[in-house]
């Protein structure tokens, strides 16, 4: 029953119209209620009955910097509804306007939908791109069709207040394993950004590949960019400069931050097949297109390799205007313990030098040089004492714990592709856990956010990443966004099975897991 279901997710500390239940009058009730957005809002006082009708008259007005999203607002609403929504600067009834006001809260919204039209304010135009999308979940799936569709387009009436939990949401995408071209990651920012996602964290170098230009360090692309580089010598392949600069407005026209990571000092082989002088012998090893982890490492006494570390750093940070440059330092098996914190003491302030925090897996909390970063938790255990230490020192903390998050972990043992090291993870796992008390040795204070990586050891197109992607990466975009008192599985699961048909609209081959009841 709607009613019960809308009751269930109503999650709010505002006063609430508790929807009566008056089975009287049903037929003016629109199909979908204020509350079925995911991720979930933080408040929403429904007020069935009253909702907005979009018509044929309907225009939507903005001006100055809410212009471009309001722009992207009609260009998501026309097709299907055929309607003309002209964006026009001037207020008036029959309106969905979007006003930007001081007062809410970073990339948090208001949004009041009654007879006479939809109200959406943010102070900034974070904001109302998160309305937007919020907008856009309100209307039936037909509405963002290709072509007209004949019938009536109402939005639920009441008011909306929404804001995020934390400030990183996060996913990730492994160019190095498999690579990625632009129109399948522009096509991952377009899904994500819908579930008010905004970083995506992109794994550019490790064993088997190098996938960004470095002008300085050409051979690194000439010859880790080569066809045959991918994991079991498929593929190939890298990013021009303008490639990425490219990729970093399309994001950021969605909102999303990009953040670039080169993976040091392991997972360098494809480097050291490159340029044999960064291996301690100077003789190059040979290139791998393995899944094995934890062989190689960077010369750790040589001046060179700083050298190099600082080369890729400033050309990397100069094409890239987000504040994270992510330096991986992840299973550095081969660099041993002490020379791992050298080249961590040297190599971290140079991301500084360059205007970036340094952002880096896990493992770099064992250095004290860690104390101002951000630090990607990866592993599966509840408590990390190095952690811990660096968060004590100032270090914030972005969750992505891979039992729980990694996207390429398989659903289930019968998953085509997909790893199963840390588990399967079927979307009950993924969406289970409070980000806020994952680790007990660390406050929440710290944790910047949650992020869901895709490792692509088993990936080659968009069609394996829709599959490992969607749904799971809602559950994580859940708990980046939304309260934790909207936490609610049966909520959630209810919401995402509403969910599919826009999908199934979207060409999107998401993997229609048991645990849900899919429309
Ligand atoms: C571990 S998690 C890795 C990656 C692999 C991934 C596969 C982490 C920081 N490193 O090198 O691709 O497992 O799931």
């Amino acid at each position: 029953m709607r009613l019960t279901r809308l009751a269930v997710a109503l999650v709010t500390a505002l006063p609430l119209v508790t929807a009566t239940a008056s089975a009287s009058r049903p037929p003016e009730r629109p199909a979908i209620a204020l509350t079925d957005v995911l991720p979930a809002v933080a408040e929403a006082s429904p007020a069935p009955g009253d909702g907005f009708r979009l018509t044929s008259g309907t225009v939507i007005t903005a001006s100055g910097a809410a212009l471009p999203v309001a722009t992207q607002l009609a260009e998501a609403l026309r097709p299907g509804t055929g309607f003309p929504l002209p964006v026009v600067a001037g207020g008036g009834a029959r309106a969905i306007a979007l006003e930007l006001e001081p007062g809410h809260p970073d990339e948090g919204y208001r949004l009041d939908i009654g007879p006479a039209g939809v109200a959406l304010r943010a102070t900034g135009p974070a904001g109302l791109f998160a309305g937007v999308q919020t907008l856009r979940q309100l209307l039936p799936p037909e509405v963002e069709s290709t072509s007209p569709q004949r019938r009536r387009w109402t939005f639920p009436g009441g008011t909306i207040v929404d804001r995020p939990r934390y400030a990183y949401r996060g996913a990730m995408l492994d160019l190095a394993r498999h690579f990625h071209e632009p129109a399948e990651i522009r096509r991952y920012v377009d899904q994500l950004s819908r579930f008010k996602i905004n970083h995506l964290h992109l794994h550019l170098s490790d064993d088997q590949g190098w996938r960004i230009r470095i002008d300085s360090w050409p051979r690194l692309t000439e010859v880790g960019g080569a066809p045959g580089t991918g994991v079991g010598g498929d593929g190939g392949g890298f990013l021009t400069k303008d490639e990425y600069r490219e990729l970093v407005r399309y994001a950021a026209d969605r909102f999303v931050t990009i953040v670039p990571e080169i993976d040091m000092p392991g997972h360098v082989n494809a480097a050291q097949v490159a340029y044999p002088e960064l291996t301690c012998d100077g003789v190059a090893p040979r290139p791998r297109t393995d899944m094995r982890v934890g062989y190689s490492s960077l010369c750790v006494s040589a001046d060179v390799t700083y050298r190099f570390a600082e080369d890729v750093i400033r050309e990397l940070a100069e094409m890239t205007p987000g504040p994270y440059l992510h330096i991986g330092g992840d299973e550095a098996m081969s660099t041993p313990h002490g020379s791992y914190l050298t080249f961590q003491k040297r190599v971290l302030p140079l991301v500084r030098k360059y205007g970036k925090i340094p952002y880096g897996w896990h493992e770099i909390a064992q250095s004290p040089s860690a104390a101002g970063a951000v630090i990607q938790f990866w592993g599966r255990e509840r408590t990390s004492p190095s952690v811990a230490t660096a968060v004590a020192a100032g270090a914030r903390v972005v969750l992505s714990p891979a039992n729980r998050s990694y996207l390429d972990m398989k659903y289930d043992m019968l998953t085509p592709g997909g790893l199963a090291w840390a588990g399967y993870i079927e979307v009950r796992t993924a969406y289970d856990w409070d980000p806020g008390r994952l680790l007990s040795d660390v406050p929440e204070k710290a944790i910047l956010g949650v992020e869901a990586p895709l490792w692509s050891e088993t990936l080659r197109d968009s069609t394996d990443i829709d599959f490992l992607a969607f749904p799971r990466l809602v559950a994580i975009a859940e708990l980046g966004w939304s309260p934790r008192a909207a936490h609610d599985w049966s909520s959630f699961r209810a919401r995402l099975g509403a969910y599919g048909p826009r999908w199934v609209r979207d060409g999107v081959g998401f993997h229609r897991s048991p645990q849900i009841n899919w429309s």
